[in-house]
């Protein structure tokens, strides 16, 4: 009794502030109400997640009052020397009087930016305007160069525009057939998994390509577990296919397209046996998958990190694109080639300036009439506008090196996790001369910093966000920060004035997202037509938005193509697979990626209670065989070792993966990190890096039993709508 009437007590009252999850490219509809017990977050009916959470947008409000939460400003007196506190006014003269001091003494781009792709759209443009307008440097790129620049760059010269789904997801409902190519969706966008149900109860059919049997794969009508890498291998097997069977739409090639003769010649040496053998899947598999295919009337084929992760990554999904434009099965209602973008904002996070070669509005800072356009808008001189710098992998190993940085400002990204060859990003971090973070938390990087500066939360501050169909949403505030915490804009403003050019850099969301709009003006990504008002209103809103009566663009490819004649380019695949294969030494494929309860790399999801409770430590995933022949058993602690180091993990195992796999998430830090051992080369098209294949081995350290259950949510999606 006493306990109901205690939770009651505690029971928030009122209806809340209708807002968006702090996490993933869904951007989930909540609400946060405000008890006696602090804040709550509640799904609310939202056209994209219906409703429906996953685990971790439940557990969000927990880290909003959570006692690890950074309160004030931290700095470092000398290297070496511990943090300690400081007041904002003297840690941002700090910051302002190192960022003058660095660029003095060593040029201009010795002082870099690092972004991120959760933050806002505000934040996006005000980081790049900072950079460029302000210190005039071109050091500044984001993680997102780690998630969606491959997928960019092929959409980008296939279509002549980037918007990762150029479709509204609820057109996965009514498609015939669906694809997904290197997506876990049940455990990385679970609310997506009611328009897969919604699919096949009409008949559809799902087919998974993974090396893994994902909770995604269980529901599939089809599984293909291909070799880590061989992606475009697959996709040009099922174009000499669909040539052999003649399932190729030439009225759409021959309208809507431009360059298949070479992808056609291309595809004629990949006939199925060969396909098979470099795939590690069966010839009557591809020519299952190759016949599902080619009679569908409505397909839609969409990626995740699974293929976008590697080395030759923009020939993978250059390869599904031809094979979808092959069939004319884009630009047409229900049908289409879209990439699932993964960080909250990771679509407009990559269009408003900051990533290395960009300016707002999707603007290529190297193109004279976009250089010209943003001159004016920011009135300055056009030889003050710096040209593109380097990408995060990059300017992240140029860090204390001659020529290269000396300052760095991160703001919304843990690099020293996520980066790969992270023991050396970290390395690399610790010699500049100055680096100032911007977190929440104590995340690693920041823990390297020389100054911290203590940032608001996604419900603490408002701004707007463009999820993964190219949808704005705003964010609103639904409760103040705690006292000594400021957000991002506040901390470019105070920055910016104490370097002199205040005004230009305004403090407030709504004038920044206003000049936002109007630099977006006539570009690629026009947000020219969006309002807070109108998206206030509960106007659904996709761009490009021209102007303030427009509906909108949920569909930008209907009538034609974003390239100058209209039409779509086929490319043909330069390189295939990935850089190391393995071999005696090192006889197994590592790959990474996620989990369902934790984001990213951990410095929020590691600190919930509830989501820390389900994972707690770093795993890695073992075939049964291979761990019965290694001697390894479920809850062993393991070495998982490649040609470049080690890390430390529990065994798991797992049936649900190929047995030459092994499967380490990156959400954790120390010894189970895993860009301590993931290959850093890069495509040389995006700056991708292999994060998904590498060789490897694993080996038993010793017995110990922490957490040796198998996933708990894999294989049983109907875990993953529950409160935890
Ligand atoms: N729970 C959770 N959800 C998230 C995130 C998170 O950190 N946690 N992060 C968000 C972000 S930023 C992103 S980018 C998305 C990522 O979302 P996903 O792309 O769905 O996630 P990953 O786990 O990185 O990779 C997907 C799958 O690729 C498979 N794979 C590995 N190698 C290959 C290969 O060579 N070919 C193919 N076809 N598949 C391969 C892996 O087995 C894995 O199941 O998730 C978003 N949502
Ligand atoms: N091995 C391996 N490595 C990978 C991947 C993989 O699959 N395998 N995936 C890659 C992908 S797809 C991605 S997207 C990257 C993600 O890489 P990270 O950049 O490490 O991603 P997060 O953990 O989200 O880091 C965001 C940091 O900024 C803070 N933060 C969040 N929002 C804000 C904000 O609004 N303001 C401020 N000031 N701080 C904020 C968070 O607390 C956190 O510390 O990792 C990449 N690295
Ligand atoms: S799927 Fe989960 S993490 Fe992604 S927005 Fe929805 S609730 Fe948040
Ligand atoms: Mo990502």
């Amino acid at each position: 009794m006493d306990r109901k009437k205690d939770l009651a007590a505690r029971r928030p009252t009122g209806s809340g502030t209708a807002t968006h999850c702090p996490y993933c490219a869904l951007q989930c509809g909540i609400k946060v109400q405000v008890g006696p017990a602090g804040p709550l977050v509640r799904p609310r009916p939202f056209p994209v997640n219906r409703g429906v959470l996953c685990p971790k947008g439940w557990a969000a409000a927990e880290l909003l009052r959570h006692p690890d939460r950074l309160r004030t400003p931290l700095v470092r007196e000398a290297k070496g020397a511990p943090l300690s506190p400081l007041p904002w006014p003297e840690a941002l003269d700090r910051t302002a009087a190192a960022i003058r001091r660095i660029q003095l003494t060593y040029g201009r781009h010795s002082f870099g930016l690092f972004g991120g792709g959760g933050l806002t759209n505000e934040k996006v443009y005000l980081l790049g305007k900072f950079a460029r307008v302000g210190l005039k440097t071109r050091s500044i790129d984001y993680n997102g160069r780690f998630c969606m620049s491959s997928a960019a760059v092929a959409m980008k010269r296939a279509f002549g525009l980037d918007r990762g789904l150029p479709f509204p997801i609820a057109d996965i409902s009514g498609a015939e057939v669906v694809v997904l190519v290197g997506a876990n969706v049940s455990e990385t966008m679970p609310p997506l998994e009611q328009y897969l149900k919604e699919q096949r109860s009409r008949g559809g059919s799902l087919i998974v390509i993974d090396p893994r049997r994902t909770s995604t794969a269980c529901h599939a009508d089809l599984h293909l577990p291909l070799r880590p890498g061989s992606d475009a291998a697959l996709a040009l097997g099922l174009l000499h296919l669909i040539l052999a069977e003649d399932r190729v739409d030439w009225e759409f090639v021959a309208k809507r397209t431009v360059g298949f003769e070479e992808v056609r010649k291309q595809a004629i040496a990949f006939w199925p046996e060969r396909a098979a053998r470099l795939t590690g899947l069966s010839p009557s598999q591809l020519r299952e998958v190759a016949s599902l295919l080619g009679k569908a009337k409505t397909l839609l084929v969409l990626s995740g990190r699974g293929q976008e992760q590697q080395s030759e990554s923009v020939g993978n999904l250059s390869a599904w694109i031809n094979l979808c434009l092959a069939l004319g099965k884009v630009g047409k209602p229900f049908c289409g080639f879209g990439s699932l973008t993964g960080q909250g904002n990771g679509q407009g996070g990559r269009e408003h300036g900051q990533k290395a070669d960009q300016l707002p509005g999707y603007r290529s800072l190297e193109a004279a009439e976009d250089r010209t356009h943003l001159c004016r808008f920011w009135g300055i001189a056009e030889e003050e506008l710096p040209h593109s710098g380097p990408t995060a992998e990059p300017l992240l190993r140029s860090c204390g090196e001659a020529g290269g940085l000396q300052g760095l400002l991160v703001m919304g990204s843990n690099p020293a996790i996520s980066a790969p060859k992270s023991l050396e990003v970290m390395e690399r971090l610790r010699n500049l001369e100055f680096l100032v973070v911007s977190d929440f938390f104590l995340s690693e990087t920041a823990a390297l910093a020389d100054v911290v500066l203590p940032a608001a939360q996604w419900a603490e501050e408002e701004g707007t966000m463009t999820n993964l169909e190219g949808r704005v949403i705003l964010r609103e505030r639904a409760l103040a920060p705690p006292p000594g915490v400021w957000n991002d804009l506040e901390i470019l403003h105070a920055l910016a004035e104490r370097l002199g050019w205040g005004e230009a850099f305004p403090a407030e969301a709504i004038q920044v997202f206003d000049e936002l709009r109007r630099a977006s003006a006539g570009g690629a990504a026009d947000y020219s037509g969006i309002s807070y008002p109108r998206l206030r209103q509960g106007e659904e809103l996709f761009w490009p938005c021209p102007s303030p009566g427009h509906p909108g663009t949920p569909r930008p490819f209907l009538d034609q193509f974003a390239t100058p004649d209209g039409k779509a380019r086929f490319h043909p695949i330069q390189g295939l697979g990935p850089a190391e294969t393995p071999d005696s030494a090192f006889p197994l494929w590592l790959t990474t990626g996620r989990l369902l309860v934790h984001y990213q790399s951990g410095t929020q999801t590691r600190r919930s209670p509830t989501l820390l409770r389900l994972e707690s430590e770093p795993t890695v995933a073992i075939h049964p065989e291979m761990a019965k022949g290694l001697k390894i058993e479920a809850g062993d602690r393991v070495r998982v070792s490649t040609r470049r180091g080690f890390v430390r993990a529990v065994a798991r195992i797992s049936k649900g993966l190929r047995m030459d796999c092994l499967f380490l998430p990156f959400h954790w830090g120390g010894e189970g990190s895993a860009n301590r051992v993931t290959n850093p080369v890069l495509d040389l098209e995006s700056g991708m890096p292999e994060f998904k294949c590498c060789a490897a081995r694993v080996e038993r350290e010793s017995e110990g039993c922490s957490n040796p259950e198998i996933n708990p949510f894999e294989g049983k999606p109907e875990n993953l709508r529950k409160n935890p």
